[in-house]
Parts: C-alpha cells; structure tokens; sequence
C-alpha cells in the first residue's frame, strides 16, 4: 500500500499535474489527495470518455495528464481512447480500478468487466502495468510509463486494485457559483445558410491568435477545405469530445478557444455543458452548428429541433449564449460573444449539406496535433518546405 502522497509526490517529479476523471471507491484515496493538494488541477468529468477528451485538450497546451476512473467506466472511455489518442498520438497516465477481479467479492455489476479488463485495456493496444503499490515501485513503474508515453506518444495504463492506495482525507475547494448568464436571440426564422457558408463566415471573423477545434465529420472536413490553418484541429472520431478537448485546451492556455460542435455530437455529450459551465474558461467559445441532421452519415434527422441549446448552456452556468440562423446574426452574435462573458455558446441553426465533392485532411491526424500543440505553444512551425 502506498499513499496519495507518494504517488501524486513521484508522477509530480515527471511533470504530472493536471488530473481529470470520474470516482470509484477502488480510487477515493488517489483522487481524495490530488483534490486537497493545491498544487495539483483536477477537472470533474462528466464521463470518462469526456475525461480522455479534456485530458488530450490538455496536452495539447502542453500539460503532463493523468485520467483516473473505474473500470466499468472503460467501456465508457474506449472511444476517445481508440479514436482520438491513438491518431492522434496523445499521451496521457490512464488510471482504471479493477472490480470485480476475479475470486474478490464484488457487485455483479462488475463480474464482465473484472474478467475483462487487463484484456481490453490490450485490445485497445494500450500498454498497461498493475498500479504501483509499494513505495519502491513508484519510481520505476512511473519511469517505464513515462518511457512509452515518450516513445510511442500515446496513453499508458496502470490497473489498480482495492487498498493499493492508503485512506486519506479530502478538502475540497468548492467550484464557485456562476452569476446568471446573458442570452441574446438573433434569429429571423428566414432562409437558413448552410455548414460551409457559416465556416466561411467564421473564418473570416476569427483572429490567427485563436485556437479552433472542429468536431468529427464533415465539419473537420470543410473547415481543412476551406482553410487548412495550424490553429486548427480537425476532430476524427471521439464524436462528442470537441468540446471537452477545447475545455482541457482552454484551462491551460491564454490564447482564445473557439470548438465548432455538431448538434449530434453535442447532443451524444450533453454532460460537457456542465463541465464547461462549471470551470468556466474565461477565454472559451463553444459554436453549435446545429443542421438538424447527422449530416456526416447520411443526414438522419437528430432531436436538436426540439432542444434549446442556449437555454441548456446558461442553466450549465455559461456566461452568455445567443441563438441565430442567418450569417447576419452569426456574425452580430460572435460580436456580441467577444466581449461577453465566457464561456460562451452560439446556437447556429443551419441548413443541412455540404461542400461538393468534399475531400478530407491530407495531413495525419498526428501531423495536425503536433503542429497544433506548436502553435498553442507559440513555438515557431516548421513549414513542410522547410522540413524537406
Ligand atoms: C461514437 C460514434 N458514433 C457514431 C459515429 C459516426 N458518425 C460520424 S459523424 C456523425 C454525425 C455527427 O453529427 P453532427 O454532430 O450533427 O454533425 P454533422 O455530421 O451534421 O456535421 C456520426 C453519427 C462516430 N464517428 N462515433
């Protein structure tokens, strides 16, 4: 058994410091100790595949991540894990319990997966080690992590078991209460542009200082058509994490953050409002471009037309949200977004369809984000000229 102490003290010597995740009580000591130690950012995720999301957010800003959950919440992490880290080469010290390990009296919840674990965790082709749970062992295992993270770029897990880690307390800084947000409606109820006219737009209003990342499908898609910027990150999969991803981005950096969400995705992570109103970045702007359909996979009606996506974000403690359906009023509404209070959401209702013969990123996912992860940085890019 080793304490919260020497653990958060060793991974804290290699850079970790930034910790998101959802509890189990396998993990109440870990996560107890890096909740009452200032020194430490713990972000409470609504999920654990949004916990993956706001983690590769903040590595992109440069942070040393470390995701914690319980092991029936894996199934609820393989998406992000296996379509957002593994193209895009994203680190991050992935923390799981194990329940229901086998021969331990447990919930039956948890017999499937305590079988299954160390499995899938292998399935997913990630690299995995039990939790160190002997003073002498923290060092080495954390350095063996930390050596494939480094080399292969891409997550580590360690699968720890009930009493690894010894009981401590928890003192908690409650998050503060947003004051009440601000909504303005531009909406005309007249002729609705479609996706690409509003990215034209948006591109147009948007400054080369702000980082911007699209969500997956055909957003991604005719935004790399239209620009192809490095202050843009085209989402692949993890349908639903763009805006956790910018939530993680935007907590650790000063640049502006803008996420261009789909109405299904957003809808498939509804828990992000929450997490976003509740740590509330300063420097965030959430952008809805909401079509109705699941454009992207053949334009299957989603249930946004009934959804108020505004009022969603004010009562989730966002400090300002507009609704519009024109280029007109998504350009008053990014306006008034810019000196508002954030984090900020615009509800942009669209047509639905997209550019003709839309071509898709001829840059790897991987190539995005760590040209990416550069401009977030500030560091000079290497143009591909200058590279060859
Ligand atoms: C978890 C998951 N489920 C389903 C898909 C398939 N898929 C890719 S894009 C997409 C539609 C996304 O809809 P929306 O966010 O409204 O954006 P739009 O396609 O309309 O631009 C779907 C269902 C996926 N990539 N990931």
């Amino acid at each position: 058994m080793i304490t919260a102490d020497e653990f958060m003290a060793e991974a804290g010597r290699r850079g970790f410091d930034f910790y998101t995740g959802v509890p189990c009580s396998y993990l109440t000591p870990l996560i107890n100790g890096v909740l009452s130690n200032r020194a430490l950012t713990y972000v409470g995720a609504a999920s654990e595949g949004e916990a993956v999301a706001i983690a590769a957010g903040a590595y992109l800003a440069g942070r040393k991540t470390v995701v914690m959950c319980q092991n029936s919440g894996l199934g609820n992490a393989v998406n992000p894990l296996t379509s957002l880290n593994a193209p895009f080469r994203i680190p991050t010290l992935f923390i799981t319990t194990w329940r229901g390990r086998p021969g331990e009296p447990d919930e039956p919840q948890h017999e499937v997966m305590g079988r299954i674990t160390q499995d899938l965790i292998g399935l997913m082709e990630i690299e995995q080690a039990p939790f160190p749970n002997e003073a002498a062992a923290l060092a080495p295992a954390i350095d063996a992590a930390v050596r494939h993270m480094d080399s292969a770029s891409l997550p580590f897990a360690f699968v720890m078991k009930k009493g690894d880690v010894q009981d401590g307390g928890l003192d908690q800084s409650p998050l503060s209460r947003p004051a009440a947000g601000r909504r303005e409606d531009f909406a005309t109820g007249g002729e609705r542009p479609a996706r690409a006219a509003v990215l034209t737009r948006f591109l147009e209003l948007t400054d080369d200082r702000t980082a911007v990342i699209a969500t997956t499908g055909k957003c991604g898609r005719e935004l790399f058509t239209l620009a192809d910027r490095d202050q843009h990150l085209y989402q692949v999969g993890s349908m639903g994490g763009a805006s956790g991803m910018a939530l993680g981005l935007a907590l650790n950096t000063e640049r502006p953050v803008v996420v261009l969400d789909g109405d299904g995705a957003a809808l498939m992570k509804l828990g992000t409002f929450a997490t976003v109103g509740a740590y509330a970045p300063k420097n965030l702007l959430h952008i809805l471009l909401d079509n109705g359909v699941h454009d992207s996979t053949g334009g299957q009606a989603t249930v946004s037309a009934s959804v108020d996506f505004a009022a969603i974000a004010l009562a989730c403690g966002y400090g300002y949200a507009a609704s519009c359906d024109s280029l007109e009023g998504f350009t008053a509404a990014f306006r008034a977004a810019a000196s508002a209070t954030r984090p900020a959401l615009i509800h942009m209702r669209m047509a639905p369809g997209s550019i003709d013969k839309l071509g898709r990123p001829t840059v790897t996912p991987a190539e995005v984000a760590a040209r990416f992860k550069a401009f977030v940085a500030g560091a000079p890019v290497r143009s591909p000229e200058a590279v060859a």
